[in-house]
């Protein structure tokens, strides 16, 4: 199965248009936050299901709760904004709480800043952000391939908003 991974949109719904539209075959959508309005708008554009956690500009809900677990395809994938975990400064405990809630796979946002990380058999994957990004001048989001014994497989998608 392919899910889709969209982050930091910060109300940037030209953005989630590029990216609902270029994004065809996935069969599931993750936001990470920040923020949960554009995860609703995407729900409005598409007819898969589409899952987030709130982020530090956010509020928490029953929709978008601060954290959640999702068994896909054999994987345990602990979902958080990371903004808990002091993400910018290192992954650590990011890795620490996927590894208490017995994930392989953590996927997170908040740093702007799109990773595939490896640690002691978690995965830890951010998309980057797809309005403000803060690794190169193009937004980003991700594609994943996932499979039952097999790693995850991420194509990471710099977008051309503005040409
Ligand atoms: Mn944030």
């Amino acid at each position: 199965m392919r899910i889709g991974l969209m982050s930091d949109t910060h109300g940037n719904w030209e953005a989630v248009d590029y990216i609902a539209a270029r994004a065809k075959r996935v069969d599931l959508w993750l936001h990470m936050g920040d923020c949960t309005p554009d995860a609703e708008y995407l729900k409005s554009l598409v007819d898969i299901p589409v899952y987030g956690v709130c982020g530090n500009c956010d509020w928490a809900s029953d929709t978008f709760p601060e954290e959640r677990i999702l068994d896909i395809e054999g994987h345990r994938i602990f979902l958080t904004h990371g903004h808990n975990y002091s993400v910018r400064y290192s992954p650590d405990l990011l890795f620490d709480a996927a590894r208490l809630q017995n994930a392989d796979i953590v996927i997170y946002g908040h740093t702007h800043v799109a990773e595939f990380l490896l640690d002691d058999g978690i995965y830890a994957i951010n998309p980057g952000s797809a309005s403000r990004p803060r690794d190169e001048d193009r937004p980003s989001f991700m594609l994943v391939d996932l499979e039952k014994d097999n790693p995850p497989e991420p194509h990471l998608i710099r977008m051309k908003l503005y040409e």
